[in-house]
């Protein structure tokens, strides 16, 4: 089947996600998919690096996917947040329950009732956890694959508990930092913003988001930082001894990634062939196509494709010898649709003068090495990994625009994303989103070099911020 051209996004990426075997979209329930084993493989390399970052200064826990009713109902921002959004388990067989259960769609009224049982006194502080669990979501915007899920299957999501805000705030910055290591490392390019009140996260006290430019020109809400002030100490009373004998609320961070991340891989790599791959991240790294003439040297040729392999394997390559029936222009065709980074060809003249003939997926051109400098495909495969880096950033930059009027940011929010001057007044800001028919993303904190054009793009009144507007998924 024809990959339909990048150009054509949205069918693009639901082809290309079915036919490369990352998921399998025929589930019979609406906004709920099937890791299968190949998407699964790629998605166990993401989120194992994500652990590795995250193991470094977070402890992994894993709390219940029912929440009571009455814990739910808590927080009131939160239930206003969410109330839309959760599924509800009414019964128990044929009995109805006494107390309603939601399936989470996030883990702070099932989590920090617990934290109140942990944290005793400031010795007990900092408290950082975190989990990669599903969560359930009700959806009502159109759902799609990796995107906008009712089912989150991958969701990672991280706690904190600190002594006073100034640590909090440490620890928002941290977890920033952490998911631009995060990102930077997939070669996602993203933009920071701080989300406009009316769109922060229920119950916090602000939320800063990473947003990446999809191919169309629409952002896409990679992951999300959030600085929870006391607001659910109070409701849940996590409360600490501190040194001098008081008793004070704890501050609280969490921040979250889901499967989005996989998403943006895809979108961001991917070309009209299908899957381009960081090696990193590759589930088969490396394929070795034998070229086969009939009969001739065909044992000699199997044992040499299965020599490299055993080196490479040694190397710590995920790798796999192609000897299928099909023709050549079909393995490589097969190959270039799963992303394989790397594919090395070895035939009659490659055995008889030790050489390989390798091509990388991205620029597809072939070259010859010696075979004893297969050591050195390594560092060849992270160069062109960089290369795949500045060529999505590129992408981004172009696709942002300092913009000095309505007009001119109206025009430009549908093709990517229109910066401009902003006084940071709600009634600026509610103009915009009407005005540009798009998402007013916030307060740019990072990501990107732009200073304020000095005046707010609605009412001409000082503009300390810039801010960006985007059409979103
Ligand atoms: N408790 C906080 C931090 S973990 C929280 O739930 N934040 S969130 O609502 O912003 O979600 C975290 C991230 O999950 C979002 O930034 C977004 O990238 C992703 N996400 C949210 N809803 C969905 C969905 N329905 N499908 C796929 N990804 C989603
Ligand atoms: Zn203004």
């Amino acid at each position: 089947m024809e990959l339909p051209e990048k150009t054509r996004f949205s069918e693009w990426f639901n082809e290309l996600i079915f036919t490369a075997e990352i998921m399998d979209v025929r589930y019979p329930v609406k906004g709920i998919y099937v890791w299968m084993p190949f998407g699964f493989k790629l998605r166990r390399k993401v989120y194992d690096y994500l652990r590795s970052l995250l193991d470094r200064d977070h402890e992994e826990v894993l709390f219940p996917l029912l929440i009571p009713e009455h814990e739910f109902m808590k927080e009131a921002e939160h239930i206003r947040g969410f109330e839309d959004e959760v599924y509800w388990v009414t019964h128990g067989g044929l009995e109805e329950l006494d107390v309603k259960l939601a399936l989470r769609p996030t883990s702070e009224t099932a989590i920090y009732p617990i934290f109140n049982l942990w944290i005793r006194t400031h010795a007990d502080l900092p408290l950082k956890v975190y989990q990669i669990v599903n969560v359930f979501r009700y959806e009502t915007k159109h759902t799609r694959p990796l995107i906008r899920l009712r089912e989150v299957t991958s969701f990672k999501e991280a706690h904190t508990v600190h002594a006073t805000m100034e640590e909090a705030e440490n620890q928002v910055e941290k977890a920033v930092n952490l998911y631009r290591e995060f990102f930077d490392t997939l070669g996602i390019p993203y933009l920071i913003f701080q989300r406009p009140e009316w769109d922060k996260f229920p119950g916090a006290v602000y939320t800063l988001a990473f947003d990446t430019i999809m191919p169309d020109g629409k952002t896409l809400q990679i992951g999300t930082v959030h600085n929870l002030g006391t607001n659910f100490a109070e409701t849940f009373d996590i409360k600490f001894e501190t040194p001098d004998g008081d008793h004070e609320y704890a501050c609280q961070t969490c921040y979250g990634i889901s499967e989005r991340c996989i998403a943006a891989l895809i979108a961001i790599h991917g070309d009209n062939s299908g899957l381009v791959l960081p090696f990193r991240f590759a589930p088969i790294q490396a394929v070795i196509i034998p070229v086969l003439f009939k009969g001739e040297g065909r044992e000699r040729i199997m044992e040499r494709a299965e020599e490299i392999k055993s080196e490479l394997e040694r190397r710590g390559w995920d790798v796999v010898i192609d000897d299928s029936e099909l023709r050549p222009g079909a393995k490589y065709y097969r190959w270039e649709l799963k992303g394989v980074p790397v594919r090395i060809e070895i035939g009659p003249s490659e055995v008889e003068n030790n050489t390989l003939t390798v091509s990388f997926r991205n620029d597809k051109k072939k070259f010859e090495i010696e075979a004893d400098k297969i050591h050195e495909l390594t560092g060849m495969a992270m160069e062109n990994d960089d290369r795949l880096r500045e060529k999505s950033r590129r992408f981004m930059e172009e696709r942002i625009r300092m913009c000095g009027s309505i007009e001119e940011a109206k025009e430009h929010a549908g093709k990517g994303v229109a910066l401009f001057g902003w006084c940071g007044k709600t009634s600026c800001g509610e103009e915009i989103e009407n005005r540009l028919e798009s998402t007013l993303l916030g307060i740019l904190k990072g990501g990107y070099n732009a200073e304020s054009p000095g005046e707010c793009v609605v009412c001409h009144e000082n503009a300390p911020y810039v801010a960006g507007s985007a059409r979103t998924y």
